[in-house]
């Protein structure tokens, strides 16, 4: 044998057969005595792996572990999920529940494992939004997600078990790093483009939006009349952002944002009905007209996209360090795999995409220390990691310390009213029944000026076109925490404000509708009077919603350095940059900022590797 099979053939038959015999071993082993004692009684018992254990559903590791390897995408234990409870689909069945199900969400098609653990509590994803009256899902009692807040020093040193190579290494699955990845292949089919992302789930923040993406004379405004164009874009956008944006990105953004939409539309996603935002000129925040939310649209569609593109998507897989060599090139990035542990991936460009930090409650109160207590509507992974990584090797930062408050969170719970809904039609009133400013003002001024009412909430008050015309108060609805009457007198009622003040209130907006001018407070658009019954009132708050502070970066987004240079090889785009927003961003600019900055960087990492 030796003479036909070098030493190496020989060890590697070797080791096969080792392996093979452990894994026959492993796959014939039950649950020792201890196993099933340490797992049926106390705490444990009450993880998935204990549950299945102690009711007898499992007789081994193999009844779960399918794989002696556990990958980090943890692909074989869903499978072997889905062959005892069937699909997300079928569990949606199991679960129909009122109000919400929680195997029905927009999430989408995501794993088992997202939210159920086997060895551990689960914390589950959603439950940082939702809270489930009486979910045991073995066995979190509604647990939110720990602040993935660590100290990125702890990583300076650690030593990657093994390297793994690709071209572009994109880090963050959110709309702009999906568009950047999209963005590369479709320049350069033969690239090998890795996307990482920490989170269980891919999609980032974007996936959460549900207002739209603003795009200036857009092929959908021109359909439907709407005059716009990209000078106005960048006047609202400057404005709004107190002029200490970037000139040269603002032009970007508002001359791409047509193309953009034209570019997803060309794709199969089609973002064909603009609404009013506040601070717009114009109604250009495109969402899809079948009304679903912006952001878990546009995230089905990358996910196909990613699927459909040969790109690599590896979840659970967290960005640690960014590597550089002797002369500061970046040259790849250590991952910290959920099961596979420290490694590295060498790529010849890297792209952050990683979002912002306004999960970060530690990160926001350096710079807004009065914001610590304010609650956020961002995911909980949003936690800065690209901007620390980035300042780490020497990246200079921008506006940092400007925090987005939106005004609309819906009360108690993290979920953002769009401000579509007051687009469409719906007012403000505080606690004394009477409006208090335009609803459509920026954000900033809008939160300064919730905060300074009675309880720092009030109420959005809208009639039943407008529940009909837009989609984005159902989710009030679906939790619960609308109220309604069939008329305004029964609506003040259930909000606790004096009934005739509350429809004083609302007969004088009806008479500013009439005469197109709004003499309080100057609303720019007033579409339609609140007449229609059913009425409703959604109690509001602000929150935490977006940084518009982050990494330097230029016209190609290429990060800078403290002196003003290019770090090579290091492209960044979406909210981890700095410099589009200024000082507050409109609203649906950063889903066109995402769309158009990541197909920059996404053309600026293929023309990288033809370098
Ligand atoms: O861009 C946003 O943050 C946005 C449009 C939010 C919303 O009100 O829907």
């Amino acid at each position: 044998m030796k003479r036909f099979l070098g030493r190496k053939q020989l060890l590697l038959i070797t080791l096969l057969f080792m392996l093979m015999t452990i894994g026959i071993a492993h796959a014939t082993q039950v649950f020792d005595a201890k196993t099933v004692k340490s797992y049926s009684s106390g705490e444990k018992a009450s993880y998935l792996a204990g549950a299945h254990i102690s009711d007898g559903l499992a007789e081994s590791c193999d009844s779960c572990h399918t794989n002696s390897v556990i990958d980090d995408s943890e692909l074989d234990i869903n499978a072997g999920c889905i062959d005892c409870h069937g699909t997300l689909a079928d569990m949606a069945e199991v679960t129909n529940a009122d109000h919400i199900n929680p195997h029905d969400s927009h999430l989408g098609d995501i794993n088992c494992t997202s939210c159920h653990a086997g060895h551990e509590p689960s914390v589950t994803y959603c439950s940082n939004c939702h809270v489930f009256d009486g979910m045991e899902i073995s066995h979190n009692n509604g647990a939110k997600a720990k602040s993935q807040l660590d100290d990125l020093d702890k990583y300076a040193k650690v030593k990657p078990t093994y390297t793994y190579n690709t071209d572009i290494l994109i880090v963050g699955s959110g709309a702009t790093g999906s568009t950047a990845a999209i963005t590369a292949r479709e320049a350069n089919p033969g690239a090998k483009i890795t996307i990482i992302e920490k989170m269980p789930i891919s999609g980032g923040n974007s996936q959460l939006a549900a207002g739209g993406m603003n795009s200036a004379n857009s092929i959908f405004q021109q359909k439907l009349g709407i005059k716009d164009n990209p000078d106005l874009m960048f006047l609202d956008t400057m404005k709004g952002g107190k002029y200490i944006n970037s000139g040269v990105l603002v032009n970007i953004l508002s001359s791409q944002s047509t193309d953009a939409i034209k570019w997803l539309n060309d794709r199969g996603a089609v973002m064909d009905s603009p609404g009013m935002g506040g601070g717009a000129s114009a109604a250009r925040m495109h969402g899809p007209s079948s009304g679903a939310f912006a952001g878990p649209y546009l995230r089905d569609f990358f996910k196909k996209s990613i699927a459909n593109h040969d790109i690599e998507l590896r979840i659970n897989s967290k960005a640690v360090r960014i590597v550089t060599d002797k002369q500061g090139a970046v040259t790849g990035v250590i991952v910290k795999g959920k099961h596979s542990g420290y490694y590295q991936i060498n790529a010849k460009v890297v792209v952050l995409a990683s979002g912002g930090f306004g999960a970060n409650p530690d990160f926001v109160s350096q710079f807004r220390p009065e914001l610590r207590q304010t609650a956020t509507s961002n995911q909980p992974g949003t936690q800065g990691d690209g901007i620390i990584l980035g300042e780490k090797i020497g990246a200079a930062l921008v506006d940092i310390k400007e925090i987005q408050v939106n005004p609309t969170l819906l009360f108690d719970s993290p979920v953002i009213v769009s401000e579509r809904v007051r687009g469409a039609g719906a007012i403000f009133v505080n606690r004394d029944g009477k409006r208090f400013i335009s609803e459509l003002a920026t954000r900033d001024v809008t939160s300064a000026t919730i905060f300074k009412q009675k309880g720092a909430s009030v109420f959005m008050i809208f009639d039943q076109k407008v529940r009909d015309d837009v989609k984005q108060t159902s989710a009030a609805f679906e939790l619960g925490k609308a109220k309604q009457s069939s008329t305004i007198e029964g609506l003040a009622k259930e909000i606790g404000v004096d009934p005739a003040t509350l429809a004083k209130t609302v007969r004088d907006y009806n008479s500013y509708v009439d005469k197109k001018s709004d003499p309080d407070f100057g609303r720019p658009n007033l579409p339609a009077k609140v007449d229609k019954s059913m009425f409703y009132a959604i109690e509001v708050k602000p929150a935490i919603h977006y940084v518009m502070g982050g990494l330097k970066i230029n016209e190609k987004t290429q990060v800078i350095d403290k002196n003003g240079n290019p770090i090579p090889n290091l492209l960044a785009a979406g909210e981890v940059t700095g410099g589009v927003h200024g000082a507050n961003r409109l609203g649906g600019n950063s889903m066109a900022e995402t769309i158009v900055f990541g197909r920059i960087a996404g053309q600026q990492a293929a023309e990288a590797l033809k370098k």
